[in-house]
């Protein structure tokens, strides 16, 4: 089983501001945890960052053609503005569950609405870094039961 892992604009910064918000593990150490989890879940797992719409869109259309089993990804900003990603997640129609490091429903009124919420199986959100965990986890089961 094949998983890609995205995650969106200014992950990169993980670890360096708002650790109040995102903590303190860096975007490399993410990685390395993000590859471990996959490992642990038995799924082979590619990792892809961008601060771009249109690169996340070419990504998750590239996965349809590598025939990528699962999406596990945090779209940050654009996940409040990109209908774009939204319909990439529904054309390819590959299972994808969102996740946020923040609990995206306690803070402002603009990060409370997700597009990409209504192509994902399963939105975790406030779980911190874990979150990515608990989804890899999840959807490694999910499709194993599915056959
Ligand atoms: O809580 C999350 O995971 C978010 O997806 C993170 C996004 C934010 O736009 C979403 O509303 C919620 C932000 C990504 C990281 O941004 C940073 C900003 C400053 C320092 C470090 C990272």
């Amino acid at each position: 089983m094949k998983f890609l892992i995205i995650n969106g604009p200014n992950i990169n910064f993980l670890g360096i501001r708002e650790p109040g918000i995102y903590g303190r593990t860096t975007y490399a150490d993410l990685c390395g945890l993000l590859q471990g989890w996959c490992a642990d879940a038995g799924v082979e797992c590619e990792l892809f960052q961008s601060n771009h719409e249109g690169a996340i869109v070419d990504r998750i259309q590239q996965a349809y053609f590598d025939k990528v089993d699962g999406i596990v990804m945090n779209p940050a900003a654009y996940t409040h503005t990109s209908v774009a990603i939204l319909d990439a997640l529904k054309a390819t129609a590959i299972p994808t569950v969102e996740v946020h490091i923040s609990d995206v429903s306690k803070r402002e009124a603009f990060r409370q609405h997700s597009y990409v919420s209504l192509a994902a199986r399963r939105t975790i959100v406030g779980h911190g870094i874990d979150g990515y965990r608990e989804g890899i986890e999840w959807l490694a089961a999910e499709l194993k039961q599915a056959g």
